[in-house]
């Protein structure tokens, strides 16, 4: 694996973090910057290379975070970056919807191959996750003539007026900022680990309480989507019981009633597949994908059937910047570097390798409640020991004592304790072991 910056693959830090020279840019992060935007780190960074990054003081973090899913190919990938600088030398812009280059039909050229299903499918590229799933919700209102969607409990679908109604939790996320868009109806989510029964029984349940939700409070003939996360990302990565997508998609097929999959967060070989549902073996009927779709440059894409794609009058879809040519590049770098590197088998390795560090943790720390997950996409959800009683301090006091060893941990969970584990998927076994060791002190220093 090489990146262009090729830093070392290792550790390495030479003053404390955040070191003098990121407190003084913080200073000016403050100054210049809404306080609006979060900060999961306080350190600028200066290079990055797979799954390292360099800050301005000298230290070297590791990554588990990529970004939020965004660099499962690694940060500055060669293939990545090679095609980008080609192409910002040949051309930088044209708008795809003005004259069309090639970059942008290949790129959905391959997210119709890649897709599951062998039905004839078609692609639209945006600027982020959030708008494709605007587009796709635009594009299945248009296709079935109805309006309401239905979205789950603990989902995230993004920050746009229409996205901030999809999404679940109220703080951050959409405090204040209402009113919020109408016609969307949230349905239970089968959160396992608070659920009461086996998973048999609990599938059972939260299909009985989405179909009757469905059929009482909104009418079936008027739901234009199910939109789901194959397993919820930004909620706490709930992994839904098996059988819960599958039946869903069929209840959906048997009233015409769009499946969309947003893969925004699962997508790109993330999960040891390169879409979560091929897990269930799960046909959408759209997916929706962004983040590790080009290796750190902003692409997104809706994928669907042609029938429904195609429904859309022509210039009723489309944007500016939709389908950069530059981030199509890039995009084609990324989906070149996970064949050729295996990277799909290589996140299913990784999910095994912090499976088992985080279940061997989980017995010596009565508070990591649960571990779960799949492939390269893990979890822990920590709890008051003895109960299901979310523990924030915890996971405020683990993720600093990461952080100030240099290792790059991310949080997520509607109850704000679970710690989630997204590295670039060419880590290194050795980064990986560092890593956990580190995060064993955490826990043993609480
Ligand atoms: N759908 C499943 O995970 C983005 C949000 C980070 P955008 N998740 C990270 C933050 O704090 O804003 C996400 C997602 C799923 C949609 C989105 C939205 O993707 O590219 O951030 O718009």
């Amino acid at each position: 694996m090489t990146t262009v910056t090729g830093l070392t693959q290792e550790r390495r830090l030479v003053t404390a973090i955040p070191g003098p020279k990121s407190i003084e840019a913080i200073k000016r992060r403050t100054e210049a910057t809404s306080q609006g935007l979060g900060m999961a780190i306080p350190v600028v960074i200066e290079r990055a290379s797979d799954a390292i990054l360099l800050d301005i003081d000298g230290n070297q973090i590791i990554d588990l975070g990529s970004g939020i899913g965004v660099v499962n190919v690694g940060n500055a990938a060669s293939r990545v970056v090679d095609r980008v600088i080609e192409q910002v030398q040949a051309f930088t812009h044209t708008c795809f919807t003005v004259a069309p280059y090639m970059g942008y039909i290949e790129v959905c050229e391959k997210l119709n191959a890649l897709t599951p299903g062998t039905h004839k499918k078609k692609s639209i590229l945006v600027n982020s996750g959030a708008e494709a799933v605007e587009n796709a919700v635009k594009i299945a209102r248009h296709y079935t003539k109805r309006a309401a969607i239905v979205v789950f409990e603990h989902s995230y679908h993004g920050r746009t007026n229409l996205t901030m109604a999809l999404t679940a939790k109220n703080m951050p996320y959409k405090e204040g900022f209402g009113p919020f868009a109408p016609e969307i109806y949230r349905v239970p989510m089968p959160y396992s680990f608070h659920w009461v029964g086996d998973q048999a029984t609990i599938t059972a349940d939260a299909l009985e309480m989405v179909i009757s939700k469905i059929e009482k409070e909104i009418g079936a003939h008027n739901v234009a989507a199910i939109l789901i996360e194959p397993i919820q990302g930004e909620g706490g990565f709930i992994v839904p019981p098996k059988g819960f997508m599958p039946a869903l998609a069929t209840y959906a097929a048997d009233n015409g009633i769009v499946f969309i999959a947003d893969e925004v967060q699962t997508g790109f070989a993330r999960t040891g597949r390169m879409f979560a549902v091929e897990d269930e073996n799960l046909v959408p009927d759209m997916i929706i994908t962004a983040k590790g779709i080009a290796g750190g440059l902003p692409l997104a894409g809706v994928t669907g059937r042609a029938e429904i794609m195609d429904s859309v009058h022509v210039s009723g879809l489309g944007g500016t910047f939709g389908g950069n040519p530059i981030a199509c590049a890039a995009a084609l770098g990324a989906i070149e570097t996970i064949e050729a590197e295996a990277l799909v088998a290589r996140a299913a390795h990784i999910g095994t390798v912090l499976g088992q560090s985080l279940r061997a943790l989980q017995k010596k720390y009565p508070i990591i409640g649960e571990v779960r997950g799949r492939g390269a996409m893990q979890a822990i959800e920590l709890v008051e020991a003895g109960s299901k009683l979310p523990n924030t301090a915890a996971m405020n006091a683990v993720v600093k004592y990461c952080q100030s060893k240099g290792v790059l941990i991310l949080t997520a969970g509607t109850y704000s304790n679970v710690i989630r584990f997204l590295p670039p998927l060419v880590i290194t076994d050795e980064l990986l072991h560092d890593a956990m060791g580190v995060l064993e002190e955490a826990f043993a220093s609480l």
